[in-house]
């Protein structure tokens, strides 16, 4: 058996398992199967089982590369990250992460509950399924884990010790690459889908004053510790069952602009619709599902709105977080930062490397460029009308003109 002690190194799956019993997860006579199943771009996602009574647990380790390209390379640590938010969003939105039983820094991995009986929500959303109570469970974790975790709440040397210890400079270099700057000029890196290239140039890395407030946000992003962010919370890191929401794969967290993550699940909601618009054949199944989607976009933003109010109203504990006019003024920003990143998202996922499926699946050429050309000129908006946009009939509005104007254009 190898020694997990001494020295890190990466896993197989054989390793994996000897790693479980190793570490007394699994009863001497257990009978152990084990997978790698990760599919997001950078981790080990090992699923192991004791076949012998079907118990399971999940053990992530991290990579010294990122699986997508090893032009990343990235400290092992941000496993550590990821243990210590889950273990903190534990207590904060009880019943929407993972248990984590174990962080190894040696092994640079972590145990945890298998969710297999969830689904991942973008796989879920692909095959056009619903979850009603999804924005009401989101919407829950978005205000705990943002809004307790910033300085109307946390006593302001405590939350500076949060930020030291989140400090996560690898894995925000590649937000602020990947999201913030090679998504807004003609960089090697992208991968523009062929049929969407000259609509790019002219719309995208034409506009200067896009292009300038690209760097204003970017600046934001760096710069605002205001909250304890999840930091790439799309449908990839959502677990989802009709009853359950569960949220994982926190290790780009840091403390970033509390619109980051909420504009990352507004912005995957829409490559959902975009998704739906464009595969569904039947129009009574299409118009459903479309609605459905439009009413979840809505209701994230208007619950948010509501829980993040009365959350405030009981636990900021700030003495000028009571003045009246500040927390319409904080709201405020968080919706127009919200808008913001929207918008980045939907276009960095269409002009950068790290695309979404909901895009890449649309198989008949002409639909997947309607398809990105709404996610862009939406994003678009989103960012150059910020300001403005903060209900949600106001992020509809934005979709739906986009959606128009594609058709005026198509
Ligand atoms: C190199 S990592 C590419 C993307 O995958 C992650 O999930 C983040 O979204 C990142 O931007
Ligand atoms: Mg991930």
């Amino acid at each position: 058996m190898k020694d997990f002690t001494v020295d890190y190194f990466t896993m197989t799956e054989q390793d994996a398992m000897e790693y479980a019993k190793a570490i007394n997860l699994f009863p001497e006579d257990a009978e152990l199967t084990c997978k790698e199943i990760g599919d997001g771009n950078l981790n080990y996602v090992f699923k192991i089982v004791n076949i012998k009574n079907h118990q399971s647990i999940i053990i992530k380790q991290a990579g010294p590369v990122a699986r997508i390209s090893d032009e990343f390379k990235l400290s092992p640590d941000r496993n550590r990250i990821e243990s210590e938010i889950l273990g903190l969003q534990y207590k904060l939105a009880p019943g929407f992460v993972p248990k984590v039983y174990n962080y190894d820094p040696i092994m640079n991995c972590t145990v945890m509950d298998d969710l297999s009986n969830h689904e991942i929500m973008r796989t879920a959303l692909l095959k056009h399924k619903k979850f009603p109570l999804f924005a009401d469970h989101i919407t829950t974790f978005l205000v705990n884990t943002l809004l307790l975790t910033s300085d109307v709440v946390v006593e302001h040397k405590e939350k500076k010790e949060l930020v030291k210890q989140f400090i996560n400079p690898e894995l925000c270099e590649i937000t602020e690459d990947l999201v913030y700057t090679e998504p807004f000029y003609d960089c090697p890196r992208n991968e523009v889908f062929e049929g969407s290239k000259e609509f790019v140039k002219e719309v995208i890395w034409n506009d200067k004053k896009l292009v300038l407030e690209s760097a204003k946000l970017k600046f934001e992003f760096m710069t605002n510790a205001q909250s304890l962010l999840h930091g790439d919370l799309h449908t990839g890191s959502i677990f989802i069952k009709k009853d359950s929401t569960k949220v994982i794969d926190p290790e780009f967290a840091f403390y970033g602009p509390a619109g980051y993550d909420i504009g990352n699940v507004i912005a995957n909601l829409i490559f959902a619709y975009a998704n739906g618009k464009f595969t569904i054949e039947d129009k009574e199944t299409r118009d459903d599902y479309i609605n459905y989607l439009i009413t979840t976009i809505k209701d994230v933003i208007n619950l948010f709105t509501v829980k993040f109010n009365k959350t405030w109203d009981e636990k900021a504990t700030e003495r000028v977080a009571r003045y009246e006019g500040f927390k319409e003024y904080y709201l405020d920003t968080i919706l127009r930062d919200t808008a913001a990143v929207a918008g980045l998202e939907l276009l960095r996922r269409i002009i950068g490397l790290a695309k979404v499926k909901d895009i890449t699946s649309i198989q008949e050429r002409e639909a997947r460029i309607r398809a990105e050309k709404i996610c862009l000129t939406a994003g678009k908006t989103f960012i150059l009308s910020r300001q403005s946009i903060k209900t949600g009939a106001d992020f509809i509005n934005v979709i739906q003109s986009a959606e128009l104007s594609s058709v005026k254009g198509a």
